[in-house]
């Protein structure tokens, strides 16, 4: 999508630091780190939110959730981490590029809301 700054990091008219990338999927280092370690792994595919999730580019977050092992031991998550995904106004989605939050380094708090 040509306005989505997400569809730019993939296509790379916008610079980032990335983390793990293949031909689906994406990781790169949040701007504005809520953890000390603090990822997002997006589809390449432009997926706004969960609500858009259906059988036919499910197996590209599928594809995300194959990886998350691999991608978490390389930023040395090796206790544990907390996997965020925001959709719509009152989750708080800022960015309509569906995205999982991988928060992690320190024993973060117990409140989901
Ligand atoms: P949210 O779940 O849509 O609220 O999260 C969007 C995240 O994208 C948020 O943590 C931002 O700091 C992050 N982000 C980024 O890393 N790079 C960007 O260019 C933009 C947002 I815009």
């Amino acid at each position: 999508m040509s306005d989505c700054i997400f569809c730019k990091i993939v296509d790379g008219s916008i610079p980032s630091k990335k983390v793990y990338e293949d031909e689906k999927i994406l990781a790169f280092y949040d701007l504005e780190p809520q953890a000390p370690v603090h990822v997002l792994v997006i589809p390449k595919e432009h997926i706004c939110c969960a609500d858009a999730v259906n059988e036919g580019n499910v197996g590209n977050i599928a594809h995300i959730f194959t990886k998350i092992p691999e991608i978490t031991k390389s930023l040395g998550l090796t206790n544990g981490y907390r996997i965020v995904n925001n959709c719509g106004e009152d989750g708080c989605q800022s960015v309509k590029h569906m995205h999982f939050h991988i928060l992690g380094g320190k024993k973060l708090n117990g409140t989901m809301a």
